[in-house]
Order: C-alpha cells, then sequence, then structure tokens
C-alpha cells in the first residue's frame, strides 16, 4: 500500500513514522511530505531513507492513504486534492473535526461510524483523544450528565520550538519565546489562541468534540487547558456527574477491560499515572478514581496519556489499520 505522510519531518510526523513503523503498517511504498524547504531531504523509515517530495507529487503518486499532521491551512489546501485523486486522508489538524460531513474518530470509542466514502476523516485532538478513551465506556454505563475537566499539558503539544524553550530556561539559557511567559517553574493558563467567551480553542476543542465522538450531546461539559513544563504527555483532572448511579469496584472493572486504558489505581503504594511514565507508551492511564464526597453520582479520576502518541499519531495509524482491516481503503 502506498502511504504518505505530509508534515513528515514535524514532530508528530516523526512519531507517525515511528508507529508505522513499529506496528508493520502494510506499506509498499512511503511517501513522505514537508515544506519545499525540506524537497529533496531524506527521512528515515525502516532502515531506508526516503526522499521528501512536493506534495503536488504525492498526490499524483495516487496513495492509497495520507496520513496528514501539518497545520490547518495546508490540510484545507490539500486534503480535498488528495481525495479528489482517490486517496483516503487522516488529518490530525483540526480543520475537519467540527465540519459534519466528516468523521471525527477515535478508533476504540466509534471506528464504527467510517465508511468506504469517506475520503477525509479527522484525527481529535490530543486532549480531546484521552479524555472520550474513558468518558466513552462510562458514559455507555452510567449516562454522563456533566464533565468538568482541567488539563496539565505537554509542551510537546506545542512543538519543538517549545521543547527548546523549556529546555533553555532549564539550563538558565537565554531561549527563544514561544510562550508569553517563561515555561519553566510555570504554569500557563494559556494553550493556543483566546478564542469566544475568553475560553482558549484548546478548552473549546475540549468541549466541543467529546460530544461528537460519542455521539451524544445531551451532558454538560467545561475545560481549564494548562501549559505545565512536562515533556512526557498530558494529564488530566476530570470531575464526572453521572445521570445514574455508580459503583467504584465496576467503574474499576469497566475501564480496566477498555481496549487501550490501563488502570493505574493504588495510592497506598503511591501508584497513579504520571506523563514521565506515559512517554512514548500508547496506552491512556486513569487513576486517583474516587468518589466526589461533596456531591451524589460523581466521580473524580485522573488521566494521562503520551499526545504525541495516542493522542496524535497512534490514533491516526490505528485509523488507517481499522481502513484496511475492514476493507475501508
Ligand atoms: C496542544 N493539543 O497540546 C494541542 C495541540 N497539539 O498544544
Amino acid at each position: 500500500m502506498k502511504v504518505a505522510v505530509v508534515g513528515s519531518t514535524g514532530m508528530v510526523g516523526q512519531v507517525m513514522l515511528k508507529v508505522l513503523e513499529e506496528r508493520n503498517f502494510p506499506i509498499t511504498e512511503l511517501i513522505p511530505v514537508a515544506s519545499e524547504k525540506s524537497i529533496g531531504k531524506k527521512v528515515k523509515y525502516k532502515q531506508e531513507e526516503f526522499t521528501i517530495v512536493s506534495m503536488n507529487d504525492a498526490i499524483a503518486a495516487k496513495p492509497e492513504i495520507a496520513i496528514f499532521s501539518a497545520g490547518g491551512g495546508t490540510s484545507l489546501e490539500f486534503a480535498p486534492l488528495f481525495a479528489e485523486a482517490g486517496t483516503t486522508v487522516i488529518d490530525n489538524s483540526s480543520a475537519w473535526r467540527m465540519d459534519p460531513t466528516k468523521k471525527l474518530v477515535v478508533p476504540e470509542i466509534n471506528a464504527d461510524v467510517l465508511r468506504k466514502e469517506d475520503k477525509i476523516i479527522a484525527n481529535p485532538n490530543c486532549s480531546t483523544i484521552q479524555l472520550v478513551m474513558v468518558l466513552g465506556p462510562l458514559n455507555k454505563k452510567y449516562d454522563l450528565k456533566r464533565v468538568i475537566v482541567s488539563t496539565y499539558q505537554s509542551v510537546t503539544g506545542t512543538g519543538k520550538a517549545a521543547v527548546d524553550q523549556l529546555n533553555s530556561e532549564i539550563k538558565g539559557e537565554d531561549a527563544e519565546k514561544v510562550y508569553p511567559y517563561q515555561i519553566f517553574k510555570n504554569a500557563l493558563p494559556h494553550c493556543d489562541v483566546f478564542a469566544d467567551d475568553d475560553y482558549t480553542k484548546e478548552e473549546i476543542k475540549l468541549m466541543k468534540e467529546p460530544k461528537k465522538i460519542l455521539g451524544d450531546d445531551t451532558f454538560n461539559l467545561t475545560a481549564t487547558a494548562v501549559r505545565v513544563p512536562v515533556q512526557g504527555g498530558h494529564s488530566e483532572s476530570v470531575n464526572i456527574e453521572f445521570e445514574n448511579e455508580f459503583d467504584l469496584d465496576e467503574v474499576r472493572k469497566i475501564l480496566s477491560e477498555t481496549p487501550g486504558v490501563v488502570v493505574m489505581d493504588n495510592v497506598k503504594n503511591n501508584e497513579y499515572p504520571m506523563p514521565l511514565y506515559s512517554e512514548g507508551k500508547d496506552e491512556v492511564f486513569v487513576g486517583r478514581i474516587r468518589r466526589d464526597l461533596s456531591q451524589p453520582k460523581t466521580l473524580n479520576l485522573w488521566i494521562v496519556a503520551d499526545n504525541l502518541r495516542k493522542g496524535a499519531a497512534t490514533n491516526a495509524v490505528q485509523i488507517a489499520e481499522y481502513l484496511v482491516e475492514n476493507n475501508l481503503v
């Protein structure tokens, strides 16, 4: 199968190549695409070097699948051109996520919505993916009423320049400022840009995308997204009020039996998820599962995942795997 990776030199693009290799995705020809300035350079895949080509050359090659992580503008311009040429696009930008004609997919939750005619498929935002991996099974059992999520997001979510800023600040060196303030020894309640009603775009994604993925807009969801000086993954503190009563042991059992979710929840042994240990892994880790003692039918828990892997590259590759396994490409 011919597969194009658009944005192949970026942080997520590089992880996409790594995940495709680790999972031995059935690629007969890899077509790496990047910005004009990178054309002709090489990327490594399965111990071989592949030459980066232009977008137009990649479209002309008619790959069966093109996995994008190149920003919303590039996706809006070129995903339709790939689709017109018969390629199925899996896009990691926010460009298509809330488009009512496009599917927004976390395979473990809603892969069954995918059809052969879906030629542009949206990969959800990283902080959304790890959240719905937990909300999905619990919604089925207990029916969500209200969700409050506070995130503690890795600088890798912003990109390489943000990682460089943090590492320079740690060393006390002058750093190119990606964030409006120092991130080292700090916490910025500011992920992406501020939009409507003084919410950031990250918070708006978190408040909208889960409802589309779960196919359920009967619950309320509010979010605060915070950037913290961490590199291994995103953490989320989640308060969930259900319509129905729940049993804590049953909650742990449901989550333990959810593919892709690992329950790490034994505080007597200081066992709980942390981004330092989620880095490089594909699972969504859940812990600190406990009742909200302030009101009935309400649960608190803590979710951690590597935002570059399950939060982006691995989820996109899992969508591609589903398409192949179900003859949708
Ligand atoms: C972030 N979720 O963490 C956004 C984009 N990756 O900045």
